[in-house]
């Protein structure tokens, strides 16, 4: 406490290389910060993404990782919300609940500290981590490959200490972001028709919740059919393989004609342009409602022709789900804890801070859904 604290990471000296365990050390956190303990971290798209290179906002050397969860080990002058030995949630979307969008009850897109964040520093715009006398950079307010981290405090909740951190630490990204996009963003009624393109981590939790919702019809979508399994898992309904249509048949109209003129709520959880057309065009005439949660790759564009809006089609996107971390994370790891809610059966492999390249290696061979690793 107080010290720095020498550790393990995985630090990412360049764009397009692998990850290296490195020794670093972690400066003690300074007023409104806290340093964690991470004990387990999810791997996510978006860190395979920021290390390839293609992410305008990567800054190098970094310490990637976003999904975590841990113990906080201190706590700089200032913080009141937790304490040493809390078991936290890191959240790559803050809640300060005083910002104007914190207050407006419209979204969770907290913008206390995003400006430092897409950066790559605390707040007060320095950095904690160093290694080999560098500095590196902080990611997505979080960077959870590392044994311990300093945030914000603001970028954290404290969660039930009963819940199991190693599965806990799915809350922090894809769980949540499918099971809110679903329940709180589109808000899916009961009896609804549903639509989920893309069946990853995301698409089984949009999955998850429109169940939890009690949708009538829902779903799944995907190039890959060794999602079947899973999508039947988590409860969907009707499996459909886009390239697998009769000749001439388009994905828009194979879905209309099941559902009756269309669906009354649809996402795409692909993040490819193309796919988030089909998911907008395949909504019911008058009410259907597209979210788009996947995201594309820099620079790329959506297109529709306006007539689809005119007609009453709703375009809208969601971030972490809609989910107010602080407020609304604890709810989901009791409903976890109560068994309905859940967690572990997204979990595929495991691996170690060690062997972390091996779990971007899971990642990228598609049967994947989510690695973590204990540290
Ligand atoms: P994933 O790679 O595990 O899953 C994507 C799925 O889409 C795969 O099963 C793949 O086979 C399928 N797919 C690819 N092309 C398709 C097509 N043309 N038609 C139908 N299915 C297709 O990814 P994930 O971890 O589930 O993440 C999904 C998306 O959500 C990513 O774009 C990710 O960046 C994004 N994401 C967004 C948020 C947010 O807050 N908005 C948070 C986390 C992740
Ligand atoms: O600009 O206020 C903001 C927040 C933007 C965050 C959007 C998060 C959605 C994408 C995250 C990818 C998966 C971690
Ligand atoms: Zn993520
Ligand atoms: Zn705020």
């Amino acid at each position: 406490k107080g010290q720095v604290i020498k550790c393990k990471a995985a630090v990412a000296w360049e764009a397009g290389k692998d990850l290296s365990i490195e020794d670093i050390e972690v400066q003690p956190p300074r007023a409104g910060e806290v340093r964690v303990q991470v004990k387990y971290t999810g791997l996510c798209h978006t860190d395979a993404y920021t290390l390839s290179g293609s992410d305008p906002e990567g800054a190098f050397p970094a310490i990637l990782g976003h999904e975590g969860a841990g113990i906080v080990e201190s706590v700089g002058e200032g913080v009141d919300h937790v304490k040493e030995g809390d078991a936290v949630i890191l959240l790559y979307t803050a809640e300060c609940r005083e910002c104007k969008f914190c207050k407006s009850g419209k979204t969770n897109l907290c913008q206390a500290v995003r400006a430092t964040q897409g950066q790559g520093t605390m707040p007060d715009k320095t950095k904690r981590f160093s290694c080999k006398g560098k500095e590196l950079y902080h990611f997505m307010g979080c960077s959870t490959f590392s044994q311990y981290t300093v945030v914000s405090q603001y970028s954290l909740v404290g969660i039930n200490p009963k819940a199991p951190l190693d599965k806990a630490c799915l809350l922090g990204c894809g769980v949540t972001t499918g099971f809110g996009a679903a329940t709180k963003t589109a808000n899916v009624e009961k009896g609804s028709n549903v639509a989920v393109f893309g069946i990853g981590c995301v698409g089984l939790a949009v999955i998850a919740g429109s169940v939890d919702a009690k949708a009538g019809r829902i779903i799944a979508v995907d190039t890959n059919d060794g999602k079947k399994s899973w999508a039947d898992k988590f409860g969907a309904t009707d499996f459909v393989n886009p390239t697998k249509l009769p000749e001439g048949k388009s994905i828009v109209d194979h879905l209309v004609e099941m559902t009756d003129g269309g669906l009354d709520y649809t996402f795409d959880c692909t993040g490819n342009v193309h796919v988030m057309r089909n998911a907008l065009e395949c909504c019911h005439k008058g009410w259907g409602v597209s979210t788009v949660i996947g995201v594309a790759a820099a620079g790329q564009e959506i297109a529709t022709r306006p007539f689809q809006l005119v007609t009453g089609r709703k375009w809208q996107g969601s971030a972490f789900g809609g989910v107010k971390g602080r407020s609304e994370l604890p709810g989901l790891v009791e409903r976890y804890l109560q068994g309905t809610f859940k967690v572990d059966e997204y979990i595929t492999h495991s691996t170690t801070l060690d062997k972390l390249n091996e779990g971007f290696k899971y990642m990228k061979s598609g049967d994947c859904v989510r690695c973590e690793y204990p540290e």
